[in-house]
């Protein structure tokens, strides 16, 4: 039978019914007293219906690409004339519609309650948690390295798949700094061919419990306190650390919030992380379990603490611009993802660690990452609201060949990511939003709910059925349906408990204490000084303490000793560990693109040296910017130089490293005798202006490269910064001078200046 509209036939056979005599709709399955014989269950797809408005895959672009032909015009501000939410064209939306120009305001004027009504509903509730995050488009290529262990089609040779990654931190608002000690989220929508994958991952690689069950008291407790909503953004208080010395098993992420990759230098330079195992699937069923890295090509690299928090305030969007800035200079991040694979053996333990405790890492030593594809970040989103916000990621997004396994926290989260949403985005139909949609044809048999956008046809959304052709049939895994691996379940009983081996708490953090270089080392225990330091209750400090003796004395020692209190002595027997070198992040060479390099010059600065230089930052991938007493251009006609940063708007957290072009300062117009009152009387003023011997002391202390040829000395003398120090380089060249900074910069930092040596 062929009918163009399925409905006027479920139409036909209602009415039918109810001219009959009450009994059984003609043709209805399974019920008796039909008088012809019931419609057969379709076996295979016949007629299939058209595709429906939010089936049909999106559009070929995303969302905020260039929209095409309908699109066009559903878009907002892509037309000549203002109009109402209705189309309808206005002549004024600046005045309300009043009974004379002093008059009151009408009640009638429904363009004026449209609008106001439309903002007083901008705002969503933001995220419970990583509420703060940047988020970019980009491509992922497989490189087919993977087709052993999965059948995930995306990661098969040369498949190139669209992805939207979205960065956070946990704790912060979503008004908050960026640049606070925090984990950071690293979450990756994949847009398959095979539905839609979510890697929803850290930049640390375990998590602070065990088990779902406590993640809303981990998060009350590093939230701010509940009577005065502080502090913002912070773990430095007493419920973090109440609670975190209270569950022994958050000691290992604590550690590694409490080192440098809490702090990133950028999203660019950071590790990602599945953190929990997964199982992968190949094409014979044959399954490998796995953790899932991100690798940055430029490196991981952080801020130091004062850096940090003065980035905060200089800067609060330092990270989020720091992204969008790259990727609209063509300067795109990019990451290798790739897989640590161990045998799917019925205990799941590698080299006896376990893999279902997400608070466990396997050390690269043992098992190596293997890269499996290739990320490029490449396009900004071009609505922050409609992507970066609205997206919603769930690690129950999988696709045929990546598959779970049964850490208990992995399974918590499989509820809250989707029930979440119903919160945030107002109900169930938050996939259809354009940036969740998936790329692959969608044919579900969902209807209706909040904010339903599709006007879905076919009579039957229900199977089997007999009316819309049987359609949709399921497929098997031949046909690319997701099919959950057949695993065996152990026999068991009903039980609130852990296994034992997830009691181990200390071997691990214990094992990346052992790992770092000293001036790591020196950084943790100045974060543990600084945040038990912010900590009012005595016990809390104490007991934490007692978490760090169980890792290593010496570190429960020096952390003691910042916070003026004894020392105690470990109540487990340390284990016995070797360290992994691949968790450190100091003593490895990276490529400097993208790096920033300030300029710095005064008003009688060296205008050829600031332009050779400037070039030759640019030839070696970095980004020069300009520092000047004032805006404007250094110069003029074809050889004028634009000033970036004036003295008033650079900061020092802004570069990676520093050049002094001339001598900055000297016969400055923006050097005013205000600026003179408030220099040290025992620095001459007319040799730097203040401002510029800040930028050098933060930027020395912060162990940055700084260079400087011809008078460049007075300042670095007038700022107090020694000239022989590690790191300073004095030359008689701009070029010279460039070339030893790119050397330093390819380290990250000057090391050496810390007061532990590497
Ligand atoms: Fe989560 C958001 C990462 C445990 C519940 N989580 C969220 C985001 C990231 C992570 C990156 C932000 C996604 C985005 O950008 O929209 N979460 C993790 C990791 C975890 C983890 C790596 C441990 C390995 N999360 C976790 C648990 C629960 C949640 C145990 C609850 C039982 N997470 C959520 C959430 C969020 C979320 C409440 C808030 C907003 C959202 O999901 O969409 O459902």
């Amino acid at each position: 039978m062929s009918e163009a509209n399925p409905l006027k036939r479920v139409a036909h056979k209602v009415a039918d019914s109810l001219q009959g005599d009450g009994g059984p709709a003609e043709g209805i399955p399974g019920k008796p007293g039909a008088e012809s014989p019931p419609v057969a269950e379709p076996t295979e797809p016949r007629e299939p219906l058209p595709p429906k408005p939010d089936q049909s895959g999106p559009e070929t672009v995303s969302p905020t690409g260039q929209p095409t032909g309908a699109d066009q015009a559903r878009m907002a501000q892509s037309g000549a004339y203002l109009t109402t939410a209705q189309g309808t064209r206005l002549h004024d939306t600046d005045h309300s519609l009043k009974a004379g120009p002093r008059g009151p305001v009408l009640l009638q004027d429904h363009h004026l309650r449209e609008k106001v009504m439309h903002f007083d509903h901008e705002r969503i509730p933001e995220r419970v948690v990583h509420a703060r995050g940047a988020a970019a488009h980009g491509i992922f290529q497989g490189y087919g390295t993977a087709a052993s262990v999965t059948k995930a089609a995306f990661l098969a040779k040369d498949v190139e798949t669209p992805v939207f990654v979205r960065f956070s931190t946990v704790l912060g608002s979503r008004g908050s700094a960026d640049t606070v000690r925090d984990t950071r989220g690293f979450a990756t929508k994949f847009y398959t061919s095979e539905g839609v994958f979510d890697l929803v991952g850290n930049n640390i690689p375990v998590f602070f419990i065990q088990d779902a069950i406590k993640f809303p008291d981990v998060i009350h407790a590093g939230k701010p306190h509940p009577d005065r909503e502080i502090p913002q953004a912070q773990s430095a208080h007493d419920t973090f650390w109440d609670f975190v010395s209270l569950h022994t098993e958050a000691a290992h992420h604590t550690l590694w919030n409490m080192s440098d990759r809490g702090i990133p230098r950028s999203y660019r330079m950071m590790e990602g992380f599945g953190v929990h195992t997964f199982r992968l699937v190949n094409a014979e069923g044959g399954t490998t379990l796995v953790k899932f890295h991100w690798k940055p090509k430029l490196g991981v690299h952080s801020q130091v603490w004062e850096e940090a928090q003065i980035t905060s305030g200089v800067d609060p969007d330092f990270h989020r611009r720091d992204l969008a800035d790259a990727i609209e200079a063509g300067a795109y991040p990019q990451w290798e993802l790739g897989i640590q694979t161990f045998p799917d053996t019925p205990e799941q333990t590698f080299e006896g660690i376990d893999l279902l405790d997400p608070t466990n890492i396997v050390p690269e030593e043992l098992a190596p990452v293997q890269p499996v594809g290739l990320l490029t970040l490449n396009r900004n989103p071009s609505n922050f609201f409609a992507e970066t916000e609205q997206v919603a990621f769930h690690v129950g997004h999988l696709v045929p060949g990546i598959d779970i396994t049964d850490d208990p926290l992995l399974a918590g989260r499989l509820f809250s990511y989707l029930d979440t949403q119903i919160t945030r985005l107002g109900g169930p139909n938050f996939p259809q939003l354009p940036i969740n949609r998936s790329h692959a044809p969608v044919n579900d048999m969902q209807r209706d709910g909040m904010h339903q956008t599709a006007v879905h046809r076919g009579a039957a959304p229900y199977r089997p059925n007999s009316l819309d052709g049987g359609c949709p049939f399921t497929a098997g895994a031949d046909m690319g349906a997701y099919v959950e691996t057949p695993v065996r379940v152990p026999e068991s009983t009903k039980v609130r408990e852990a296994p034992e081996s997830f009691a181990d708490h200390f071997s691990q953090p214990r094992r990346f204490w052992l790992s770092m270089t000293p001036v790591e080392r020196e950084h943790i225990i100045g974060a543990y000084v600084f945040e038990l330091g912010k900590c009012y209750e005595q016990a809390i400090k104490e007991r934490q303490l007692q978490v760090l003796a169980n890792i290593d004395p010496e570190l429960c020692e020096q952390v003691a000793q910042g916070l003026g209190l004894p020392a105690p002595a470990p109540t487990v027997p340390l284990a016995e560990v070797e360290p992994s070198p691949a968790l450190s992040q100091v003593g490895r060479t990276w490529p400097v693109d993208g790096r920033i390099v300030g300029i710095v010059t005064g008003a009688d600065g060296d205008l050829e040296s600031v332009r050779a230089v400037r070039e030759a930052v640019l030839n070696a991938g970095m980004v020069p910017l300009v520092v000047a007493p004032a805006g404007g251009t250094l110069g003029s006609g074809d050889g004028g130089v634009t000033v970036q940063r004036t003295y008033v708007t650079a900061r020092s957290v802004e570069f990676d490293a520093l050049l002094l072009a001339g001598i900055p300062g000297v016969g400055s117009d923006a050097y005013t005798a205000r600026d003179a009152k408030s220099t040290p009387s025992s620095v001459e003023p007319t040799t730097c202006d203040p401002r510029v011997r800040l930028l050098l002391t933060e930027a020395f202390r912060h162990g940055k490269a700084i260079g400087a040829w011809a008078g460049g000395k007075v300042a670095l003398e007038a700022a107090g910064v020694p000239v022989d120090a590690p790191g300073v380089v004095l030359t008689d060249s701009p070029t010279a001078a460039l070339d030893e900074i790119v050397r330093l910069l390819g380290k990250h930092r000057v090391w050496e200046r810390f007061a532990t040596p590497v």
